[in-house]
């Protein structure tokens, strides 16, 4: 099966319904039919095969959250090209890696943010390109996959400084459809308000994905913003909404009277991409009278363990294993640890990537072989997030092994903004953790052994023009050494502690 056949089930089986509501550039609201949208795409697919771009071609998307964003996903995906899906924060440093990585023919953007390609790249607007698919015939293009091809190439900030592109199949994002469709009873009835940015597998492989394999109906909004908000759910009146804490956080700054109203015509509100606070999750049941769903994922593996949708939605947890997905918590020598013991999560099942685009060390690395019952060799991704399980099997997670920082439900590896600090004239040595704050999570701050004149503000002006903006630190803490054991490791935790100005 390809990932179309299951949303032919709204691009073909619902045609004449109401699909997706935006904001028009025009202004106003518009809205499209599943039957629009599968022309549309139908057009930009057979526009993108007279470019030359083909099954298993890689095609770069560097655009904001527009409905052409999803035109040209089903173009690809009708036709077998790889999606590559690029932050829209990220700078020319970050980007030129993804696109020498990844080899797109095209890059797809707009005219405001084409200024921050590497120059030479090539590239079309999208505007350009939906304007010359009008010409094209509306009726469907199909190309025979297979389940296993690539729909996706989705960049993942790697331990090693340097992204890595999980690719994911048609069969892990129709897995990952149909669970969320069963498992939080997502049907055509839904109204779904997604804000989440459509290049990362959250407002994509979720979002996007559950609104065309259900039928409902989507409105698509450029961002979040929290001055925006009642607006949107006022106006919308959602039934359906997926939300990383940080967005979570922001709603609770709503008033109690019209939380209760919005509240009382909502479904379902979802939260993952970074560990949702007991705290925010209580508060929410009180203004909105709703019990936040949490989940978790990553875009290695799409959606691994959710809380249950009947029965305990329990704070601080992420529940139980979705269909299909095998969880383990491994020790160090690949035994499993009991339960309440902390252990690394190891994932199996139809929802894990085949590997790293391109990376067949690193790949080897996320991986290990298992026996299983049978006396054959399986493989399982290991996650780098610890976690335990209780008695009654919902499966908490307490920590990394690796050193992230999750910030504002963007992931940031302090490795990256180390070897660029480094390059830094007179910066000796550097390292970059997680601090927590409220609102997102965390936030970075740098130590470094500089030499003199210190000057932080050239620090951030360098890293300002080298990273997107929720990576660079909101501090530069000047320290005479970093504090290292006997092996000569940072110990990170004997840093002096950073607190804000
Ligand atoms: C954030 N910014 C954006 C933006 N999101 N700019 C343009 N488009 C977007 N989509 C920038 C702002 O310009 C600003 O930059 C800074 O981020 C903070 O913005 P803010 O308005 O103060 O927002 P805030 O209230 O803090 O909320 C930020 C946020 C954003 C929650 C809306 O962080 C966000 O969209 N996060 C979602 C990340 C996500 O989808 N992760 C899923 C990964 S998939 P400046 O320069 O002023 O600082 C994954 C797997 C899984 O992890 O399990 O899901």
């Amino acid at each position: 099966m390809q990932l179309i056949d299951i949303f032919d089930l709204s691009l073909i089986g619902r045609a004449e319904k109401s699909a997706l509501e935006h904001e028009a550039h025009a202004g106003g609201i518009q809205t499209l039919t599943f039957g629009e949208l599968e022309a549309r795409s139908n057009r930009l697919a057979r526009l993108l095969e007279k470019r030359g771009i083909t099954r298993g071609d890689r095609l770069g998307f560097f655009l904001p959250n527009r409905v052409e964003f999803i035109d040209l996903f089903l173009a690809c995906i009708k036709i077998g090209a790889i999606v590559v899906p690029i932050n829209i924060l990220y700078r020319e440093r970050e980007i030129g890696h993804i696109l020498t990585d990844a080899e797109p023919k095209a890059v797809v953007t707009t005219l405001d943010l084409a200024t921050h390609l590497p120059s030479g790249v090539a590239s079309y607007t999208i505007d350009e390109l939906s304007s010359a698919a009008a010409n094209e015939p509306g009726n469907r293009v199909r190309v025979a996959l297979d389940g296993d091809d690539p729909a996706a190439i989705v960049y993942t900030s790697g331990t090693t400084g340097r992204s890595k592109g999980a690719i994911l199949t048609h069969n892990n994002f129709a897995t990952n459809a149909v669970n969320l469709l069963v498992c939080w009873k997502i049907t055509s009835d839904d109204r779904y308000l997604a804000v989440l940015p459509l290049f990362h597998v959250h407002g994509l492989g979720n979002g996007v994905h559950a609104w065309l394999a259900s039928g409902c109906r989507m409105r698509l909004a450029e961002r979040f913003e929290a001055t925006r908000a009642i607006e949107l759910f006022e106006s919308f009146e959602p039934t359906l909404f997926f939300g990383v804490p940080t967005v979570y956080v922001r709603l609770l700054e709503m008033p109690g009277e019209i939380a209760r109203r919005i509240g009382a015509k909502m479904r379902l509100f979802v939260s993952g991409s970074a560990p949702l606070p007991a705290n925010v999750m209580e508060e929410f049941r009180d203004k909105f009278g709703h019990t936040i769903l949490e989940r978790y994922g990553m875009s290695e593996t799409l959606m691994n363990i959710s809380n249950p949708y009947e029965g305990e939605r329990r704070p601080g947890s992420v529940g139980f294993p979705l269909p299909g997905v095998s969880v383990r918590l491994l020790d160090g020598e690949l035994n499993p640890v009991g339960d309440g013991e902390i252990g690394e999560v190891y994932v199996s099942g139809p929802n894990v990537s085949p590997g790293y685009w391109r990376r067949p060390e690193a790949t080897a690395e996320s991986f290990v072989t298992i026996t299983n019952f049978a006396g054959r060799l399986e493989a399982w991704f290991r996650t780098g997030d610890l976690g335990q399980r209780a008695g009654d099997g919902y499966v908490t997670l307490c920590g990394r092994r690796t050193d992230l920082i999750i910030s504002g439900g963007f992931n940031i590896y302090p490795r990256e903004i180390e070897e660029f600090l480094q390059e830094q004239p007179g910066i000796r040595e550097a390292v970059v953790c997680g601090v927590p704050d409220e609102r997102r999570g965390e936030l970075p701050v740098a130590w470094v052994v500089a030499d003199d004149p210190f000057e932080p503000e050239r620090l951030e002006e360098a890293c300002r023009e080298a990273f997107a903006s929720f990576k660079i630190p909101r501090a530069f803490v000047r320290v005479e050494s970093l504090p290292r054991n006997a092996l000569g490791k940072i110990q990170k935790h004997h840093l002096p502690p950073w607190t804000r100005a």
